[in-house]
């Protein structure tokens, strides 16, 4: 019987996911990085932090962000992914909903489409069947203009779960065999909404594929007592991050990688200590 491959999202260790916004207007770090020779140098920093893996991404996402064109989003992410990808060891992975951006970083050596919009798009499917690609499928509800919109659900975990395994029904038909879940922290949810998917995380492992989770530097820890701008929500970061791996989350989507790195390493051992 022939062996699956390994999955990319697998290992004996929390992955971290270490995140290169090629962007004007992301909402942490918008700007810093359109530069493609900062975003390289920012992305070879986060690899030498311990990034398990690079999220590159050319169209930010927050809530209200005017979408970009494919060429305009191509012309910021191609040749980020093309040097950092020429190592041959760096596993990238592009921040898409568009399939022709999808279709390009994937020839450029990008190994995972990490897709906001769930893989909603039937050629979003094709491209990452055809191309052998792993996915992580996100949960989002509606788009990044409208999502905030006062989101409502009578249960967030149970339709966010529901809607993440029917579209890993639809990705496995497509073809596609290496599947990541994420519940979308901050995708049309309001605070209270991402603290319950926190908190009952463990449900969304009966999905059987392995879970992601994006927490980092978001508006909802920005909600709390104490909590401020963005760059001063580390703390919080991290603890959004330490209680994911504990209830089973195989990889964390990071801005501050050496931080959640150390971290992590502390859940990890605790994770494997015999009992
Ligand atoms: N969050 C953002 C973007 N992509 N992908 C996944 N899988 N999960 C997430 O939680 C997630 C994501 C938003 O964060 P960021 O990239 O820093 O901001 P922006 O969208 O403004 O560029």
């Amino acid at each position: 019987m022939s062996q699956s491959p390994p999955s990319l999202f697998v290992a004996a260790h929390t992955l971290v996911m270490g995140i290169v916004n090629v962007t004007p207007d992301s909402f942490s770090d918008g700007g810093r990085f359109l530069d493609p020779e900062r975003a390289i140098a920012h992305g070879r920093t986060l690899v030498a932090e311990g990034a398990d893996i690079l999220d590159i991404g050319g169209e930010s996402t927050r809530p209200g962000a005017d979408a970009v064109d494919a060429e305009e989003e191509i012309r910021r992410v191609a040749p980020v992914i093309e040097a950092l990808a020429a190592d041959g060891k760096t596993l990238i992975s592009i921040d898409t909903m568009k399939p022709e951006v999808a279709e390009v970083a994937l020839s450029l050596g990008a190994r995972i489409v990490n897709d906001v919009s769930g893989l909603r798009n039937p050629e979003m499917r094709q491209v990452a069947a055809k191309r052998g690609a792993a996915v992580v499928i996100m949960h989002m509800k509606g788009t990044p203009r409208t999502m905030q919109v006062n989101p409502e659900y009578d249960d967030v975990v149970a339709e966010v779960r529901e809607e993440l395994a029917r579209r890993t029904t639809e990705a496995r038909e497509a073809g596609i065999t290496d599947i990541c879940i994420d519940p979308g922290i901050g995708f049309g949810k309001t605070a209270t909404h991402n603290f319950t998917l926190l908190r009952r995380l463990e449900e969304f492992l009966t999905v059987g594929v392995p879970l992601l989770v994006g927490p980092s530097r978001k508006s909802f820890l920005g909600a709390l007592p104490g909590a401020g701008a963005p760059h001063e929500r580390l703390e919080g970061s991290i603890a959004a991050c330490v209680v994911s791996a504990m209830k089973g989350a195989s990889v964390v989507r990071v801005h501050d990688v050496a931080a959640c790195k150390r971290a992590l390493t502390v859940v990890d051992a605790i994770r494997s200590a015999p009992q």
